[in-house]
């Protein structure tokens, strides 16, 4: 196996509970899984990273685990998990787990005795504080809404919850607590997993009497004997969640020479719709300039240093084509206009399903379907702020982490091919239009596109290894860059918005991928892009 295999790899994210019903209860599952294989294995990708399929009682969708060994009896059981490694094994597939381990569920059997009483053996494997008179140990918040800081009548303390008062924090200063973290990820990889996504990983090291949450001082100490205890030489995937790095903390993670993790998964990115200072649930129109000024440091500071994961989507996120594409007229245009744009880039792609074929937001337009617990407590805490109703759905059709959860659409049929049975969330009513057995049927379907992308990637150098030379700093319209690797150029242009533009380079251009009908050779002086058009050229 090639040492950093991973930068070669595209990665394919599913979302287990709405992937694909193997059983017809209308949850998505393992077995529905193994079906759509082949799909998988047609797009290209070489991993697949599995958002939580871990016993749990579902506080946030399985981001809430009670046994860290187990499969959900909803997605099925060990041996079919087991088929499914086996199965992807032989297509080239690697499976990469979703480790949890900033928190567990409070039903996990850890807790549950941890919060027995204060000489229980577990109690340390959690965070515990005396309250404030009658207030919590400090105004620490939960990203879910509401006091960070949850009161356990058992024993009169409080206990920390980044996340709701389900997810209570894991205790990563307590050494018994990382053995048991430890255990568990070697038996993930003894079964023959291909690494780990670890989710909100920045968060371990908090200090929370200090209100230290992401960052802390003993984040990197604890990864290190991570990779010591589990993943020294094991040639494994592994990406850290981390929404507070910098450029510096991404090569601290990601710098082969500290024996951490391959790579980083960083939002910088996804932070510029939003208003500076304000919070997650308000947001502003994208500014071409600030998205070039973010990916083109990162893919300067991390040259030869570190390693990116590059992604538009994600089961927390908005559709991107939604987002910042166009999900009208140009959707299959814009959407392939994206994919170009970051698959030039120097990282690890991450498809996030349904991205494949384009599918968009939903359209609902009523507070009750949306459902995600970040959602439900946003519109409580909305309410209370004062905001109408008419403000709090277009937020929420906006942001709301719902819009990439929907069922995926495999065809236009009965719940679009998901499920024989009624499906655990509304599907988006645009399936009847957007769903993979048409793409699949289209030539010029997106799903065909990111074939095409992925497979220039594993034949061209400069996508995985050149040097990144942005273009047009200052153009609103028009992204343009230039990679270059022992000798050859690779010119990405990409036309943001529904205009014509011309753009102009010195030199002449072998067409390696277009969105709209190209010259095979042509010259780059002066080039017409229509709306949303875009192109790698090699320059020749
Ligand atoms: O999705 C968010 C809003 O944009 C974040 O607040 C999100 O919770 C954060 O990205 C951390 O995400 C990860 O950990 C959460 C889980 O709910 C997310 O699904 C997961 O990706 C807690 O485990
Ligand atoms: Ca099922």
């Amino acid at each position: 196996m090639l040492k950093d295999w991973w930068k070669n790899s595209v990665v394919y994210q599913i979302y287990p509970r709405s992937f694909c019903d193997g059983n017809g209860d209308g949850v998505g599952d393992i077995k529905g899984i193994i079906s759509k294989l082949w799909y998988l294995s047609k797009l290209g990708i070489d991993v697949i990273w599995l958002s939580p399929t871990y016993p749990s009682p579902n506080a946030d969708n399985g981001y809430d685990i009670s046994d860290y060994y187990g499969v959900s009896e909803e997605y099925g059981t060990m041996d079919e998990m087991k088929e499914l490694i086996k199965k992807c094994d032989e297509l080239g597939i690697k499976i990469v787990m979703d480790l949890v381990v900033n928190h567990s569920s409070d039903e996990h059997p850890w807790f549950i005795e941890a919060k027995k009483s204060k000489d229980n053996k577990y109690r340390d494997f959690y965070i515990w504080r005396k309250g404030d008179g009658e207030n919590p140990p400090n105004d620490l918040k939960a990203s879910f809404g509401g006091s960070a800081w949850e009161y356990s009548p058992e024993t009169g303390e409080y206990y920390l919850h980044f996340f709701s008062k389900k997810q209570p924090d894991l205790n990563w200063e307590n050494p018994n607590m990382r053995k048991e973290i430890w255990k568990m990820m070697n038996y993930w990889i003894d079964l023959g997993i291909g690494g780990f996504r670890m989710d909100v990983i920045d968060t371990i090291g908090k200090v929370p009497d200090k209100k230290i949450r992401e960052n802390g001082p003993m984040l990197h100490e604890y990864i290190k004997e991570m990779h010591r205890e589990t993943l020294d030489g094991k040639n494994l995937l592994t990406v850290g969640e981390c929404w507070s790095a910098n450029t510096d903390d991404g090569i601290k993670y990601s710098n082969p020479e500290r024996h951490e993790l391959s790579m980083i998964f960083q939002f910088e990115q996804c932070m510029l719709d939003r208003i500076p200072g304000g919070e997650r649930w308000d947001s502003r129109p994208l500014q071409l300039t600030e998205l070039k000024q973010v990916f083109s440091k990162w893919q300067n500071e991390l040259y030869g240093k570190g390693w990116n994961s590059l992604f538009w989507d994600n089961h927390d996120l908005p559709r991107i084509v939604s987002r910042w594409g166009n999900d009208g007229e140009y959707r299959v245009l814009s959407a392939k206009m994206l994919a170009t744009l970051l698959h030039g880039m120097q990282g690890t792609p991450y498809i996030y399903q349904g991205e494949e074929i384009g599918m968009t937001n939903v359209p609902f337009n009523r507070l009750e379907d949306f459902s995600d617990i970040e959602s439900v407590n946003m519109r409580k805490e909305w309410k209370e702020k004062g905001k109408t109703d008419e403000e709090i759905l277009v937020s929420l059709k906006r942001n709301s982490r719902d819009n990439a959860r929907t069922p995926m659409q495999w065809n236009s049929g009965y719940q679009a091919g998901f499920t024989t049975g009624t499906p655990w969330y509304k599907l988006n009513p645009n399936y009847v239009e957007i769903n993979a057995e048409d793409a699949l049927n289209d030539e010029n379907s997106i799903f065909y596109y990111y074939q095409k992308l992925i497979k220039l990637r594993k034949s061209t150098p400069a996508i995985i290894h050149g040097k990144y030379e942005l273009l047009l700093p200052e153009d609103e319209d028009i992204y343009a860059y230039l990679r270059t690797y022992e000798g050859e150029t690779i010119l990405v242009v990409c036309n943001f918005h529904n205009c014509n533009r011309t753009f102009s380079f010195e030199g002449k251009g072998e067409t390696l991928i277009s969105n709209y009908p190209t010259e095979k050779i042509l010259d780059l002086k002066n080039i017409e892009l229509k709306p949303y058009e875009s192109a790698i050229y090699k320059i020749i």
